[in-house]
């Protein structure tokens, strides 16, 4: 664990103990799931940002019921890439190796590769494809299948249940967690994310507030790779592993 051990920060190598990680679409690109924005973001015709809504939600149910049943599972049938796993060794050994180190993964993204790469603390911010939501008695319920057909919640019996996902206009999950571990860090590190979605593109501005080591590891620089000390640019499954060992 040599790249990660050390970081250029303010000019002194400096050795991270509390290390947080944003991971976007572009970690699970090379596992086949598509990114939202590289080939225009569309799904049918439809922009992303005009199904990921309450309002489209309301406006039409089916045609968002389709488009989360589709992608539910299409993520099934995927596989976590090595950049995942280089994540759990980090997860595993970064606390053995340093005296009080700890490493907080989260994630923008909804698939569960960081699960089925090993990870076991995962902050799914935007939700999860694995996951209904009743309206009508707020319980979170694992769902692998479809919900175009509007089954019943298994906790109160209404037929209710919405993708458990965090669409554009909501708040997203467990904001003060996250905040939490960026205030007790010294590094964090953005994975194959746009900066295009907030608050999460906003997470490496507050970093620099905080005084931590910023690093991104990208295919291309992003909205944000101004904010960010160091930036390395690669696909992920080469980058990341590169960086971790
Ligand atoms: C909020 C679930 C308030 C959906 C997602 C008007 C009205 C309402 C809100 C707003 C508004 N204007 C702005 C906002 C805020 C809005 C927002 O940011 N909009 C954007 C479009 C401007 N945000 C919200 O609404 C959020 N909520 O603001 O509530 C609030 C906030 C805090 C506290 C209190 C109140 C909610 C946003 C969540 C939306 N839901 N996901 C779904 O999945 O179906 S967002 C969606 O975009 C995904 O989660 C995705 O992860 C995320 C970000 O995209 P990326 O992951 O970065 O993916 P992208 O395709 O963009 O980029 C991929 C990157 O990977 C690229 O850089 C590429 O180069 C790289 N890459 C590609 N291949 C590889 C690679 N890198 C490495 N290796 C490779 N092989």
């Amino acid at each position: 664990m040599t790249a990660a051990r050390s970081l250029w920060h303010e000019g002194a190598m400096t050795t991270p103990h509390k290390i947080v990680i944003l991971t976007g679409a572009g970690i699970s690109a090379e596992s086949g799931i598509d990114t939202f924005r590289d080939g225009g973001g569309l799904w049918e015709q439809h922009r992303v940002e005009d199904v990921a809504t309450p309002e489209a939600f309301a406006r039409d149910p089916e045609l968002v019921q389709r488009f989360y049943d589709m992608r539910r599972a299409a993520v099934q049938t995927k596989l976590p890439n090595p950049a995942h796993v280089a994540l759990v060794r980090l997860e595993r050994e970064w606390p053995v190796r340093v005296p009080g180190g700890d490493v907080t993964l989260v994630t923008q993204n909804v698939d569960d590769l960081h699960e089925r790469g090993g990870s076991l603390r995962v902050i799914h911010m935007h939700g999860e494809h694995l996951s209904a939501w009743c309206t009508a008695c707020d319980a979170r319920s694992r769902w692998d299948g479809p919900l175009i057909h509007r089954p019943a919640c298994p906790a109160c019996g209404v037929p209710a249940l919405r993708p458990d996902i965090v669409w554009f206009g909501e708040i997203p999950y467990r904001m003060d967690e996250i905040h939490e571990a960026l205030s007790e860090a010294d590094l964090f590190v953005s994975i194959g994310t746009s900066g295009a979605v907030y608050p999460a593109a906003g997470f490496v501005r507050l970093a620099r507030e905080l005084g931590l080591a910023t690093l991104e590891l990208n295919l291309e620089r992003s909205q944000g790779s101004g904010w960010f000390h160091e930036t390395r640019l690669g696909a992920a499954s080469e980058i990341v592993p590169a960086w971790v060992d």
